[in-house]
């Protein structure tokens, strides 16, 4: 793999308001704020946008941990430093966890990469599909009449798969109703971490019966032996999200039977590196995979678009249209539905988008830039 030199480090701290309020099991979400980050070579330069939130609620990581970890680590790894992404996962591989921060910096160099090669991402990963298959991710709603009304105004949209947030209280009368309106509609739940083996048992085993494609992360993030246990008692596979840090915890829970469709969001497993082993080492043992989103921009979408292309992405992924999260989104030409709820990649080098800058300019709340 080439090396380059990278001879600047900039980064935009940026807050964009979301569309509609996003309301997990761990709390609501009404604006994204972010980091992203440019590493350059001459005049070219590769994105990478952090996935943490504001509070260590999805992961222990933060907007403001990954900075940190960003600033003190990773920018002194590359700054004047010939490099590339492997070199790169190499150097840092005696950095305990901060995964999200790591793969920022790795993603904006594959970018970069691809960029210097003049190929697009997917091409130089192997990916094989110009369309990805793609599904809404909607947030918990008031009751079960507001989440029939959103459902039905996605599936209007051209969204052909809905997965809905769940969380202990909020879920029976959510599904009876759903499942009444839309007797088979592809539908999933997201408890993100809510449910416990030992209070909630009764409920997990009642959501068998509405033909469900996966349920996704129902018991806590570092609980494996519980979701494997939990997986013995339920017909509908399990698909954890959060457990699924790299590619060896994905490997144990895969052992142990605790997940029988994974997750991938590139953001959480350290890079597009760790994505494809994850994707490689779930393809060897008949594991379907999907490319997850935590309300990315445009940025942080593009590098999900690329992944999406490999072959073992069997579900649809979370990744939505632009204008489902954002009224303007931070690239020149936002990501469109397309028929059969698909979303295109894009041709042009590395991740294939451009930074609408005036517009990014105008929702930074502090910039830096670091220069050898
Ligand atoms: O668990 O998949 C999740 C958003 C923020 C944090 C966690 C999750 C999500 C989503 C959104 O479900 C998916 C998307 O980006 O459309
Ligand atoms: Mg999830």
């Amino acid at each position: 793999m080439t090396m380059f030199k990278i001879d600047e480090v900039k980064t935009w701290r940026i807050r964009i308001p979301l569309v509609e309020p996003f309301t997990t099991s761990f709390g609501t979400e009404t604006f994204k704020e972010t980091t992203i980050v440019g590493v350059k070579t001459g005049d070219v330069e590769g994105y990478g946008e952090v996935v943490a939130g504001l509070y260590p609620r999805y992961s222990y990581e933060t907007v403001e941990s990954a900075e940190y970890i960003i600033y003190k680590y990773l920018v002194p790894t590359i700054l004047g430093k010939e490099t590339n992404p492997e070199k790169f996962k190499e150097d840092i591989g005696w950095i305990k966890g901060w995964n999200m921060a790591k793969a920022t910096i790795e993603m904006a160099l594959w970018d970069l990469y691809a960029k210097l090669e003049k190929k697009p991402l997917y091409k130089v990963i192997g990916g094989m599909r110009k369309k990805v298959d793609v599904g809404v991710s909607i947030g918990i709603q008031k009751n079960p009449h507001e989440l029939i009304r959103k459902i039905a105004s996605y599936l209007d949209k051209g969204y052909s798969r809905i997965k809905i947030k769940i969380k202990p209280g909020l879920d029976i009368s959510f599904l009876d109703a759903v499942r009444k309106e839309y007797p088979d509609v592809p539908l999933t739940v997201d408890a993100n971490s809510a449910y416990r083996l030992g209070k909630n048992l009764r409920i997990l085993e009642r959501l068998d019966k509405y033909k469900l494609l996966y349920i996704e992360q129902p018991l806590q993030h570092h609980d494996l032996v519980g979701h494997s246990i939990l997986q013995k008692k339920l017909n509908t596979p399990i698909c954890l999200d959060e457990s699924i840090t790299d590619a060896h915890k994905a490997w144990e829970a895969m052992e142990i039977d605790a997940t029988r469709v994974i997750n991938i969001k590139p953001g959480r497993v350290g890079g597009v590196k760790e994505s494809i082993d994850i994707h490689n080492l779930a393809e060897s043992r008949n594991i379907p995979v999907w490319i997850g989103g935590m309300l990315e921009t445009g940025i942080g979408r593009a590098h999900n678009i690329s992944i999406a292309t490999l072959r073992n992405v069997k579900y649809p992924s979370d990744i939505s249209a632009s204008d489902r999260y954002f009224k303007r989104d931070l690239i020149t030409e936002p990501f469109k539905l397309e028929k059969e709820s698909k979303i295109s990649v894009r041709k042009n080098p590395g991740i294939g988008v451009e930074i609408d800058w005036g517009f990014l300019q105008k929702i930074t709340l502090k910039e830096k830039k670091f220069r050898e």
